[in-house]
């Protein structure tokens, strides 16, 4: 599967490291074709280049609007050479294949963040460039995409060592369909947000209505509630809402930077459910700062954990202890990783039926394993992603408006409400489990163990009953585990559960009027007990 390189095309508007390329290239007997001032760079440090209108016959047109859009650059692309048929066409075109194309793209977002006028904006859209790197990335049985310097080491490493193989031409192609699908989501958005451009036409006409359903009657629906006008959202129609019955849509904010903007890499469009739980997932992943994961169901976490200290893949660790706190609830979860989705996190995931992964990024492997999956859903998150300042909640006649829970008590500020303090292994499990917990709705209950929960009892209407459910969904690994709980116990019952199950320390709010009865619990179980001060109540 190792292609040789005869033949290289190279078009790029960042020169960065274009000159060690071409040299590289030079040296290894590789023609050069290119296009206007990438051509004329390498011409002037002394290399031979052929011009792309020598290739084509035509000088470029319009303004360098037409440089490669041509089919003898084209077929040189997307020749299959494997087939007879393919090598006989191009043959009699007269036209040659391209082994390696070099291609990066007009620099649309930093003539945006430049605050030019839209007439150059406009010119700085990408046409020519993403139908190459398109073509060739479609092509990649026969020829290598590069669309970042960073990639160029490995590239003059294999061309000079005999050619690329299939699996880096792989690699670099899903890496090209990612680099255009970012490129042009980056334009879309822009798009959306010029108001003089006349797109009312547009924004009326969603790309897909959903069946038997009048969209237009959804906007209407919606046009009872303050504001949507001044907050400057967009609306899009989803297929349905929680269920199958509900009409719904999700409003996006132009300025917002959260699960709403996030962009989709893979995978069916995203229901009204999949939103709430990856928003869920994101809420727990990054409370966080040591590289974790979260798997939640029904917007529940049934698994949270961070890499161990000193883990070789750090995020695939913590995705498999997440995953081995409860694997039959994990089926059909949703999935968030606050540091981007290695190749081996990859590998675990695509063993177990998942509805969405969402993260920061993806490695091309991994993005390719996963991307064989039909049904996953695969998300990256908005580089410069945060969580909403304010939480709104609809009540009926009105809506609710409060600042999210934000602020964590470090366990500096904790007080010790039991005899012996913990060593500082134990502190930090505490802390953990105190963070963790956070994300865990009604009465929440949380037992961990190496920075990884072990049980998880919620949505329940009284706490001791999601007591007994954290006790119960750890088994034997309650014993020597340590609990958080999202807000004080009311009384020693639910608290006695856990102490009766083993755990070796505990963190609450503490401030129940029992709290004599509750202390005098754990003393009598010699565990530690650590209060907060600070509830973390999430409904
Ligand atoms: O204006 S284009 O959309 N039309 C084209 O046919 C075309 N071909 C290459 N943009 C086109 N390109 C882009 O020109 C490449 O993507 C690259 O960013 C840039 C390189 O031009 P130059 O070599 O003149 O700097």
């Amino acid at each position: 599967d190792q292609i040789p390189v005869r033949r290289a095309l190279i078009s790029v508007s960042d020169k960065t490291r274009l000159l060690d390329l071409a040299a590289a290239l030079a040296a290894a007997g590789v023609e050069i074709v290119s296009t206007g001032s990438t051509a004329s760079t390498i011409r002037e440090a002394g290399h031979s280049v052929t011009d792309v209108a020598d290739v084509t016959g035509f000088a470029e047109a319009l303004d360098g609007r037409v440089k490669t859009l041509h089919p003898a650059v084209h077929s040189g692309l997307l020749a299959d050479l494997r087939l007879a048929d393919h090598r006989a066409q191009l043959d009699e075109l007269g036209y040659a294949p391209f082994e390696l194309v070099v291609v990066n793209l007009y620099p649309f977002e930093e003539t945006v963040a430049s605050g030019k006028p839209a007439a150059d904006v406009i010119e700085n859209v990408d046409i020519g460039g993403p139908a190459m790197v398109r073509a060739t990335a479609k092509n990649h049985a026969n020829a290598a995409i590069v669309v970042s310097p960073a990639r160029y080491d490995q590239v003059i490493a294999a061309v000079t060592e005999g050619g690329t193989t299939l699996a880096l031409r792989r690699s670099l192609a899903t890496e090209a369909f990612v680099h255009t699908a970012q490129y042009d989501a980056a334009v879309a958005n822009w798009f959306l947000d010029q108001e003089d451009l006349g797109w009312e036409g547009v924004e009326a006409q969603p790309a897909e209505e959903p069946e038997g359903d009048d969209v237009d009657s959804i906007f209407a629906a919606t046009e009872g509630y303050v504001g949507y006008e001044v907050f400057g959202l967009r609306e899009s129609v989803l297929r349905y809402g929680e269920n199958s019955h509900q009409r719904a849509a999700l409003f996006t904010e132009n300025e917002g930077a959260g699960i709403a903007q996030a962009g989709q890499l893979h995978g069916k469009e995203m229901s009204y459910n999949n939103y709430v739980d990856a928003d869920a997932a994101l809420r727990a992943a990054f409370d966080h700062e040591r590289p974790a994961v979260a798997i939640i169901k029904h917007a529940n976490p049934c698994g949270i954990a961070v890499a161990p200290e000193g883990a070789a893949d750090p995020i695939a660790a913590a995705h498999q202890l997440a995953h081995a706190c409860d694997p039959t609830s994990a089926f059909g979860g949703v999935i968030a990783a606050n540091r981007v989705v290695t190749r081996a996190m990859a590998e675990t995931v695509a063993e177990i039926f998942t509805e969405v992964v969402v993260a920061p990024g993806f490695e091309p492997e991994a993005l390719a394993i996963l991307s064989q999956k039909k049904n996953i859903r695969l998300l990256v998150l908005p580089t410069d992603f945060t969580p909403n300042p304010v939480e709104l909640r609809q009540v009926s006649g009105g809506f609710l408006l409060q600042d999210a829970d934000r602020a964590f008590a470090p366990a500096s500020e904790w007080q010790l409400a039991t005899g012996t303090a913990v060593d500082s292994e134990t502190l930090a499990e505490l802390e953990f489990a105190w963070r963790s917990c956070r994300a865990v709705k009604s009465n929440g209950i949380i037992l961990t163990n190496g920075g990884a929960s072990v049980g998880v009892g919620m949505g329940q209407v009284n706490r001791v009953d999601s007591c007994r459910l954290a006790v119960e969904r750890a088994g034997e690994r309650a014993a020597g585990a340590v609990a958080a709980s999202d807000a004080f116990f009311p009384f020693a019952d639910g608290l006695q559960v856990l102490l009766d199950a083993g755990v070796r320390a505990v963190v609450q709010p503490g401030g129940s009027v029992r709290d004599p009865e509750v202390i005098a619990a754990a003393e009598a179980a010699g565990v530690a007990m650590y209060f907060t001060g600070e509830r973390h109540f999430f409904h």
